[in-house]
């Protein structure tokens, strides 16, 4: 039992990333801590054996250890722009799941194809080029993936678009996707993005609490 909820998080991880920004857009503040992976807190742990972040804590002790459960219960708490609202809901659907599942693991083997020697990095990143395109439909019609206004799906999705392009933004920039390059660029240079990716210390059991 806490007085705020707790959020274990790393700064670099894509889920943590989302979950960061949907936690910030809907003002609440939790107290956060930065966890190493390969060595991570044994409180974190008592609570989600699983071992993945984030990881939230709420003041009743409820754990919420899923990316897209910590969005819902902070856009269910409050949701001044519409985040929930999307032009279409089995679109968005068909999108995260495609983000998760397939374009998870391309962007993986796309960017650590050393560990993936079964084919070339350049291979790999032709197989998640194809979402890359399938976005820039989307892009093309309707400013965001939710519509005519920035929603969760797109907040969920960037992170490992963000990830995607930065292994070689060279290469990203010279594509002909031109609406999805804007798409990225905008949410990369919205103060929500800088918020959520400031530096904390390093989480340990004695730690002063750190809020975000
Ligand atoms: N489905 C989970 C996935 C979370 C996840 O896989 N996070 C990675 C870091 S980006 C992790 O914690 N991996 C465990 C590890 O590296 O030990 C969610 O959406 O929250």
């Amino acid at each position: 039992v806490t007085n705020i909820p707790i959020l274990y998080s790393f700064r670099r991880c894509p889920y943590a990333i989302r979950a960061r920004l949907a936690i910030r857009y809907a003002q609440i503040q939790v107290e956060i801590r930065e966890v190493l992976l390969s060595d991570k807190p044994e409180s974190m742990l008592a609570v989600s054996p699983k071992g993945t972040v984030p990881v939230l804590v709420l003041e009743d002790g409820t754990v919420l250890d899923e990316s897209m459960d910590i969005i819902s219960w902070a856009l269910n708490i409050n949701d001044p722009d519409k985040w929930q609202v999307t032009h279409d809901d089995s679109l968005v659907k068909k999108l995260l799941e495609q983000n998760d599942g397939p374009f998870k693991q391309q962007l993986d083997h796309y960017k650590y194809a050393e560990r993936f020697p079964a084919k070339s990095r350049q291979a790999y990143r032709e197989q998640g080029e194809v979402f890359l395109s399938q976005l820039e439909n989307k892009l093309s019609l309707h400013s965001y993936l939710s519509g005519e206004h920035l929603g969760q799906v797109d907040i969920a999705i960037f992170p490992f678009i963000r990830q995607f392009a930065y292994v070689d933004k060279d290469w990203f920039d010279q594509l002909p996707y031109l609406n999805l390059q804007a798409w990225l660029t905008e949410i990369i240079n919205s103060e929500l993005f800088a918020y959520v990716m400031q530096k904390y210390d390093r989480w340990l059991k004695n730690s002063e609490t750190q809020k975000f």
